[in-house]
Order: C-alpha cells, then structure tokens, then sequence
C-alpha cells in the first residue's frame, strides 16, 4: 500500500492535498507536513494544500486556490477525513487518481486508493512513519508540522492510543531540531479577551454535592457573553479536571431547544443521555432538552448515578 502511494507521488508532478472541513491540527499538520517532504525529495513537483487556515495553524504556511483543470490532471490526496461530506473540496473526486491518508475508523469509501490505519493515533504519525520506515529524511519544516498534529491529536502524547511506536515517530520528528516551545505556544496561546470569556464562563459553574459539576448557559446568558452553540459547548473542557466532581456537563440554548455534552471518568452516562433523546459513547454523551425544567429531572438522575457508583467503588 505505502509502495503503491510513494509510485504516485514519483508519477505526479502535481499534487493537491486536502484537508477536512472544520480543520485541526493533524489534517493541516499532515497536509503540510505531506508537502514539504515530497517538495524536498522532488523540487521540481507542485504541491497545493487548500483549506482554510485558523489562527494556531497558520505558521505551517499558506493554502492556495486551485482550478479546475488543474484538479482534472493532478494526484489529489485526501488526508485525516473519514468520509466524503467532511472533504474540504467536494472537487475531490475529480482528481486524476485519488488517495485517502486517514486514521478514523473506516465508514466509506472513496477516491481510487485508501490507506486507512485506525491503530496510529494521528494522520501525521501515518505520515511520518510511512517516510520513517523508508530512511526518508524528513525536513525541519515538514517536521514542525506533524509534530504540531501528533501533540494535538494525541491530547499531548496522553490518550490511549499512543504507543511507543507513537514516541518512536516523534524522537524521528524531534531529531530534526524542531522548537517544541515554539510550537507548544501555538497551541496553548490565547487572545486576551477569550481568556476572559473563559474566566466569566468559570465563574458560572455549579454543583451539587454529590459531585456534578454544570453550566447552564441560556440564550439570555450566551447574548450577553456574545457566545455561539459552538463555543457553549466546547465550554465542557474548562470543568475536566476537577478532583471528586466525575461527571460534568454543559447546557446551552440551541433554537428552540437545548443541547448537553455529559462527560464522565466515573459512571456510565450514556444510558443516562438515552432518556433525554441523546446517546453517545459510555464516558461522553449528548442530549436535548425541551426545556430548563427538564434539566432539573436530568440532573437528578446524574446525580443517582453518581451516588450509586461512588457505593460500588467502596463496596
Ligand atoms: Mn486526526
């Protein structure tokens, strides 16, 4: 498969890679890290990354505007997207031969090769590797750029897909030079003012005793805050590491109706989200809520939950 996708790259002079809609770290640090590798084995071939760029990833390099026509004899390579609807170009199957570099688990297919591996915790150690294993060196450049996906896919090397291949990979990155304070700082620098939004939302928090802890931001709230949807719910990372609160959540005003992200490192959750027209995976669920009364039932029953899993860890 690797062999297959290095005889492309070799027949192409150029290539368009694309990364996912909503963009993160790994599908630009794999895009652009893809880029400069085949830039310094091959100066003569043409590679285009498009996609829009967001704030923390915009040192990796600039994203270009591409024809048409050139879609129609290029290799276009698609990488870090699980299916079709979440490519950045729905021009993607017009490439001349299309690959997909991915890491989710596999739901659909598309393009003309897949090389999909759910056991590497990013995109970006698919990449590294494949160059890795060949004793193909990897510029300094190249290597900011995964390093930078690796870090953000992996929650900081911490999840529990990280193996020691994973570190292997990244003492092969790391053995470039690469400024990893640098690079630290693109993630974890904020504007003032997100910062402070972050210490109001904070400040809104509650509990119950039994160790929930929740946000409850309605639409009045989120107009003051001057918050959407999308920045309510992400909220739910502020109140992950608080010691003897296992589960929390986040409420928000979503239209007409209420939205939830349940978290948990304790009791199971989702059966709890099942009843509120929700679900998700056992330790990170969602739900809807008619409305605020309804929360109040919905808190109950996390709050049992909790109890009842708080007696069989001293049972
Ligand atoms: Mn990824």
């Amino acid at each position: 498969m690797r062999d297959k996708i290095f005889a492309k790259i070799r027949e192409f002079n150029d290539i368009i890679i694309i990364p996912h809609i909503r963009p993160d770290g790994d599908c630009f640090g794999s895009a652009f890290g893809l880029k400069y590798i085949i830039e310094s084995i091959y100066p003569n071939k043409h590679v285009y990354v498009i996609g829009e760029m967001t704030k923390s990833t915009s040192f990796m390099g600039e994203t270009s505007n591409v024809s048409d026509d050139l879609f129609h004899t290029s290799l276009v390579i698609s990488v870090d997207t699980g299916s079709l609807s979440r490519v950045f170009d729905d021009r993607v199957l017009t490439g001349k031969y299309v690959i997909r570099i991915d890491h989710h688990p596999h739901v659909e297919h598309f393009g003309d090769l897949e090389y999909i591996d759910s056991n590497y915790p990013s995109t970006c150690t698919i990449i590294t590797d494949m160059f890795r294993e060949k004793g193909i060196e990897i510029p300094k450049q190249a290597a900011e750029c995964l390093f930078f996906g690796t870090s953000t896919d992996t929650g900081r090397f911490r999840y529990r897909g990280v193996t020691s291949n994973t570190h292997q990979n990244v003492a092969y990155l790391l053995d470039t030079g690469i400024d990893t304070d640098k690079l630290f700082n693109y993630i974890y620098l904020k504007d003032y003012s997100a910062f402070k939004l972050e210490a109001e939302i904070v400040s809104m928090i509650n509990s119950t005793d039994n160790g929930l802890l929740y946000l409850k931001l309605t639409a009045e709230m989120m107009e003051k805050l001057n918050i959407k949807s999308e920045e309510a719910g992400n909220a739910i990372s502020k109140l992950e590491y608080i010691r003897d609160y296992p589960v929390w959540a986040v409420f928000y005003s979503h239209g007409d109706i209420i939205r939830g992200r349940l978290r948990s490192r304790g009791p199971v959750v989702n059966e709890i989200a099942a009843k509120y027209r929700g679900g998700g995976h056992a330790y990170a669920s969602g739900v809807t809520l008619d409305s605020w009364d309804e929360l109040d039932i919905l808190i109950k029953d996390l709050d049992i939950a909790i109890v009842n899993y708080k007696k069989n860890m001293t049972n």
